[in-house]
């Protein structure tokens, strides 16, 4: 998969090289680019952003640079798919991330400032499928934290990227429901033990307990997340 990432704080993106992703990356599963948006600037103070039409407070980045580093970064791109992290966007998901995760080309373009000129999307949707998606409902100073969670997300769902893929099916939001309480030795901690199924070596009640811990904690902490189940039977 090829991932091209538009900033104007590029560094920011400096931990992705570490770990599973630089991995990934140094095994030409992933091929991840990082750009400057002010490559794409012409005048001396490399400028980005200017004042809103109509008034209002804070900055709009310019439409120029998005314009010409869009055409570069998505030239002989067949379908890339275009994502703008913004919390006016739909919220991301594990099902977001699978979906994504089997895209060709993605590209991110991070903005700053109160926003990005509008008609940047709709020039976007002309070179692939635009995305505008949120992490949340909480407001980031830009999308590069965002970009950077998105990407993870994504990137350890491409196939090679994540050593053993079983880990992949056993963990939250991959059923609809958290995961599971894991437990490792020693079997008393602390005067803590371990629940006495996960010692019976009865593989049939270890499975059962597990999902009756699945259901329990979610119906506790995330109720919602239950209710969209229903929703989709
Ligand atoms: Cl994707 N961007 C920004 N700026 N803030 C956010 C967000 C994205 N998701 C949640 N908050």
């Amino acid at each position: 998969m090829r991932i091209d990432v538009l900033s104007i704080f590029p560094s920011y993106f400096d931990g992705l090289t570490l770990s599973l992703l630089g991995k990934a990356q140094d095994a030409g599963i992933l091929d991840l680019s990082v750009r400057d948006l002010r490559d794409w600037t012409h005048d001396r103070h490399r400028t980005v952003d200017d004042t809103p039409y109509g008034g209002g407070a804070g900055m709009v980045m310019k439409p120029e640079p998005w314009g010409l580093a869009l055409d570069e970064v998505t030239a002989g791109s067949e379908h890339p798919t275009i994502i703008f992290p913004s919390p006016a966007g739909e919220v991301f998901t594990q099902k977001t991330a699978r979906e994504l995760s089997v895209r060709d080309h993605l590209v991110f373009g991070c903005g700053r400032y109160e926003g990005i000129d509008e008609r940047v999307f709709e020039y976007a949707a002309s070179l692939g499928e635009v995305r505008l998606i949120s992490l949340g409902d909480y407001v980031l100073n830009g999308g590069e934290v965002a970009t950077m969670a998105m990407v993870e997300a994504i990137g350890r769902l491409i196939p090679g990227v994540v050593g053993n893929p079983d880990s992949l099916v056993e963990e939250s939001h991959e059923d609809g429901l958290l995961e599971y309480p894991s437990y490792t030795k020693p079997s008393v901690w602390r005067e803590r033990a371990v629940p006495d199924v996960l010692l019976s070596g009865n593989h049939g009640a270890i499975a059962a307990w597990r999902r009756e811990q699945q259901l329990e904690r979610t119906r506790r902490r995330r109720p919602d997340l239950l209710r969209a189940a229903d929703a989709d039977a």
